[in-house]
């Protein structure tokens, strides 16, 4: 079964605890059991990761490189700042799917800007949680695509 790394950056561990209106009720625990039952059922292997740390996903993109065959990634607010996980992401050679919970274009004008969007195959945001879910629907197809 292909390997998919799911990201998660900084403050997303506080997920369904803090900002539900913005965030939702889902805790990051919820996110990842649903994310590996989808990924069971598109034949996916979902290997999920949260972390606050820039150089730790910069790490975990590298090690992807050999490990995994397509990348979801929500950058949390790294996505506004990061050209370092931008460069990571741009030298993974499978598809990487940048996802968001909110809708960044609605909120603040910093949040419109995105570094990890010009390394991203596409872009879903506005959706909560279900955006990782169509974020793997569309991996799978991207894989299978890939296979021939
Ligand atoms: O909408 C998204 O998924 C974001 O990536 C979330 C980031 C934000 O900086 C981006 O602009 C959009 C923030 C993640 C913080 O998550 C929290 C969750 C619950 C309580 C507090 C923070």
């Amino acid at each position: 079964m292909a390997v998919v790394f799911v990201l998660n950056g900084p403050n997303l561990n506080l997920l369904g605890r803090r900002q539900p209106e913005i965030y939702g009720h889902e805790t990051l625990a919820d996110v990842e059991a649903a994310c590996i039952a989808r990924g069971g059922a598109l034949g996916l292997t979902v290997s999920f990761h949260q972390s606050n740390h820039e150089g730790e996903i910069v790490e975990t993109i590298h090690r992807a490189r050999d490990e995994a065959a397509a990348i979801v990634i929500n950058p949390a607010a790294y996505t506004h700042t990061s050209v370092a996980i931008m460069d990571a992401l741009l030298a993974f050679d499978g598809p990487v799917i940048e996802v968001h919970l909110s809708n960044v274009h609605r909120r603040e004008e910093f949040r419109s800007h995105s570094w990890v969007s010009k390394a991203a195959t596409g872009v879903i945001c506005g959706l909560g949680s279900h955006g990782y879910l169509l974020a793997l629907d569309a991996v799978a197809r991207l894989v299978d695509a890939e296979a021939g």
